[in-house]
């Protein structure tokens, strides 16, 4: 089974700024904790983090033609702003799971707004970094 894992804006400063919010773990560490879970579970996994809604766009799009079995995905601010990234889960129906460090529900109201949800198989927020592994299995579980 392959797994994308796909990150959006300023999850690459993690462990730099607003450690009470999302930890004081950085990028490569939540990196290295998905891999870890990963290889447990036998499951080969690829990472991509951009600041650019289109380059999220394009590694969706991308992970069709790699035959990708599951996307895990946390949009960061794009969860609350993007219709093309909703259109780009729709058009290669992968199995994509939406996470997030935070509890982004008991957040500011705008962040209670997701547009990719709707083409999501699950959600998993704030579990800080669990979310992502719990969103690796929900995909393993959906493959059973
Ligand atoms: O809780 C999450 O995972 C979010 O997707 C993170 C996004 C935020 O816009 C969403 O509402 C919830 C923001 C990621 C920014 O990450 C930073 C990390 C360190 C320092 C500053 C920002």
């Amino acid at each position: 089974m392959k797994i994308l894992v796909l990150n959006g804006p300023n999850l690459n400063m993690l462990g730099i700024r607003e450690p009470d919010i999302y930890g004081k773990n950085t990028y490569k560490d939540l990196l290295a904790y998905i891999k870890e879970h990963c290889d447990s579970k036998g499951v080969e996994v690829s990472f991509y983090q951009s600041n650019h809604e289109g380059d999220l766009v394009d590694a969706i799009q991308n992970a069709y033609f790699n035959k990708i079995d599951g996307i895990v995905i946390n949009p960061g601010a794009y969860t609350h702003t993007s219709v093309a990234l909703l259109d780009a889960v729709k058009a290669v129906s992968i199995p994509t799971v939406e996470v997030h460090i935070s509890a982004v529900d008991e957040r500011e109201e705008f962040r209670k707004i997701s547009y990719i949800r709707k083409a999501c198989v699950a959600t998993v927020s704030g579990e800080g970094f669990a979310s992502y592994t719990h969103g690796v299995d929900i995909l393993i579980e959906g493959k059973k």
